[in-house]
């Protein structure tokens, strides 16, 4: 009787599993980050292109500053300003203008914030920078005055502007606590037209805001606020104020 041959038993042979081939996974190459060419158009007395110049210096933005005369405004400018003013913020090829859209967008593209996170707060902070615009135009009022009539009625809406911030104003030094915000910046370049005007006569509208007073002490310390401006600022709005032919201008000797 024949054995049967034993075939040997045969593993079944274990083919290496397959992983899936991967690609190497490809990142995208990374270039530097540049950051945008910033250029600010501005005007020596312009208190909107200071609003400008103290988010640069408060965020330690990199920029360059054109100033433009308004009198002789260069065609260059009126090709790119859609509503003939300064400040205009040129970012690479585009330009931004209005000095609120062009300090949010500063504020934005940096760190930290010179806004309140909180959007209650924020929107109050925007609702007071847009009364120094019209404070803005209760002053040109003021310098603008041709006798002592018109000239009493804006010193009087000055005189009442400034009582609606004494009851905004914080007990904290700055404009809502102790941290230095877009609007503190607005108020500091307001209150720099009354560093000249005092020079000429006390006009007595800060005689009844004991806190706006302190703010504006506050302010005139802040290094962004002094250097927003030339160091002739005073000098030149003097001459300004002369040219008005105005009440204020026979004030000045
Ligand atoms: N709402 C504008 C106001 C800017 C503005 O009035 N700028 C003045 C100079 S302070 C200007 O350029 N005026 C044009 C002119 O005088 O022709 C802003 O916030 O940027």
């Amino acid at each position: 009787m024949s054995t049967p041959k034993l075939e040997p038993k045969l593993e079944p042979k274990l083919e290496p599993k397959l992983e899936p081939k991967l690609e190497p996974k490809l990142e995208p190459k990374l270039e530097p980050k540049l950051e945008p060419k910033l250029e600010l158009v501005s005007h020596l007395l312009c208190p909107y292109v200071q609003r400008a110049v103290i988010t640069l210096l408060e965020k330690n933005i990199p920029h360059e500053r054109t100033y433009i005369d308004l009198a002789n405004k260069p065609d260059w400018f009126r090709q790119i300003s859609p509503l003939g003013k300064v400040p205009l913020l040129k970012v690479d090829e585009e330009v931004l203008f209005e000095s609120a859209v062009i300090c949010e967008y500063l504020n934005e593209i940096t760190p930290g914030s010179l806004h309140p996170a909180d959007p209650l707060q924020r929107a109050k902070h925007r609702s007071w920078i847009e009364f120094g615009s019209n404070i803005l135009n209760n002053i040109a009022g003021f310098y603008n005055a041709p006798d002592q009539e018109s000239f009493e009625q804006k010193r009087h809406e000055l005189t009442s502007k400034f009582l609606w911030i004494e009851q905004s104003l914080s007990d904290q030094g700055y404009f809502s606590g102790n941290r230095f915000s877009i609007v503190d910046g607005v108020y500091g370049t307001i209150f720099r037209y009354f560093d000249v005007f005092d020079s000429i006569k006390d006009f007595g509208i800060f005689s009844n805001t004991p806190k706006v007073k302190e703010w504006r002490q506050l302010l005139q310390l802040r290094p962004s606020i002094q250097h927003a401006v030339t160091e002739d600022y005073a000098q030149r709005l003097l001459v300004f104020l002369q040219q008005r032919q105005s009440y204020l201008s026979m004030l000045i000797e």
